[in-house]
């Protein structure tokens, strides 16, 4: 079938006005509510016009210089300065920037070293863990005898004794640091110590925190890991995407999981907005947001736990925070959509030890990293918890509802999201 030029060079509007007319939706949902999903955040335009850009266009599957596909001499070089980047971003001597998700980067770290049927030992899903850390109903729950850690009933923090004592009764082959709901900072080289007593490798998955990490924020996991993997587009800001690093004696194995592994052709789109985040986080820039995400993420817990909310582990040091909710007699089912509909973004989260199923649990993950990037600062925090206190207080209230809607709309146009985009 021939495209016609008018086809070709026709705007979206022209073709396809329905999706236009949802994406124009969501830009006004993003730009009149509070985001606070603890793994959300708002790019730069720069890397929304990279991810954007004709590289969508090309194919390039392999590596530099090794590609088995033609015309690959600007992609190539993309694809190189991306590495180098990450690579000196996060101190690492290897860098594999073609994992299309986080899952996916995770997939090929456990690939690299694992067969079918070993152990790997990493964080329960309902205490703070991610599903491709060895949920039954993932491939890795799946694949692999998972053991794993919580956190302990009294701290609600890691346990290091006991995770080393999980490890030296399941002889993992991966031990796997790095959460999705957990506030606290985690000690890599504990992890380490452990790893190295059990005989295991250590993959930390730094998702969450990488931007803390590259704004130094939080301490480094990469000169204690064998193998880091992460997403770009949480605290990191950058595009949906991931990467691996490792030490250079695991790089040969990375590459070929990763390509041919699990994937086929790379995203070149993606490559190009990742090889922008790692420039823009590397600049002194982004270290102020990175202290700004931790110092508001700390305010909003204490003006939460002055308006009576327990937070898991009594607080934060990172970019989230982990709502109790049972003292408000609701739950994060209803809290996520009552603050929805008062223009607060959020998700229902399990506590450790939740009394409640998964799809409705007694907890609510916050975080700072969005609202950060809009510029907000500690008094918008005490603002927006004060808010959250008067939804959660009286969650059946459509005039209170109504109300904390128009201001956090209001709140939300004072910190202008891409003015320079046209809905
Ligand atoms: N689903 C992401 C989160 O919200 O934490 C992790 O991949």
């Amino acid at each position: 079938m021939n495209v016609s030029n008018e086809t070709m060079e026709a705007p979206l509007g022209e073709i396809d006005p329905e999706i236009e007319k949802l994406i124009g939706d969501e830009f006004n949902r993003q730009r009149t509510h509070i985001e606070l999903i603890a793994s959300e955040n708002f790019v730069p335009r720069a890397i929304m016009e990279a991810q954007g850009s004709i590289l969508t266009n090309k194919y390039a599957e392999g590596y530099p210089h090794k590609k088995y596909y033609g015309g690959c001499e600007f992609v190539e070089q993309i694809e190189e300065i991306a590495i180098e980047r990450a690579k000196s971003l996060f101190g690492a001597e290897h860098a594999n920037v073609q994992p299309h998700a986080g899952t996916t980067a995770n997939q090929a770290v456990y690939f690299a070293v694992m067969n079918p049927g070993d152990t790997m030992l990493a964080m329960k899903l309902d205490q703070g863990g991610h599903l491709s850390h060895g949920h039954p109903l993932n491939f890795t729950g799946k694949i692999y005898k998972v053991a794993s850690y919580g956190v302990d009933r009294d701290t609600e923090t890691i346990d290091y004794d006991e995770v080393a004592r999980i490890a030296r009764e399941s002889r993992p082959k991966v031990i796997v640091a790095g959460a999705s709901a957990y506030p606290r900072t985690i000690d890599f080289g504990r992890f380490r110590k452990i790893a190295d007593e059990t005989g295991a490798l250590l993959m930390t998955d730094m998702a969450h925190i990488a931007g803390l990490v590259a704004g130094g924020a939080h301490e480094n996991p990469t000169p204690h890991s064998h193998f880091v993997t992460s997403t770009t587009q949480k605290s990191l800001r950058g595009p949906r995407g991931a990467f691996v690093l490792c030490t250079k004696e695991y790089a040969a194995d990375i590459d070929r999981t990763v390509f041919p592994g699990v994937q086929g052709g790379p995203l070149l789109q993606a490559i190009a907005a990742k090889a922008t985040c790692f420039k823009l986080a590397g600049e002194p820039e982004f270290g102020e947001y990175a202290r700004q995400v931790v110092k508001n993420a700390a305010e909003m817990a204490r003006a939460l736990q002055g308006y009576g909310f327990r937070l898991v582990s009594g607080g934060t040091d990172n970019h989230l925070m982990l709502v109790d909710l049972r003292p408000k007699n609701i739950t994060g089912k209803v809290a996520e959509r009552v603050l929805e509909e008062a223009g607060i973004t959020s998700n229902k989260n399990a506590i450790p030890f939740d009394p409640e199923k998964p799809a409705v649990t007694s907890g609510l993950r916050l975080g700072t990293a969005a609202v950060t990037s809009r510029g907000m600062k500690e008094n918008e925090m005490r603002e927006i918890a004060r808010a959250i206190d008067e939804v959660l207080s009286k969650p059946a209230d459509e005039s209170v509802i109504r109300a904390v809607r128009v201001r956090m709309a209001d709140l939300s146009s004072s910190f202008p999201l891409y003015k320079s985009i046209k809905e």
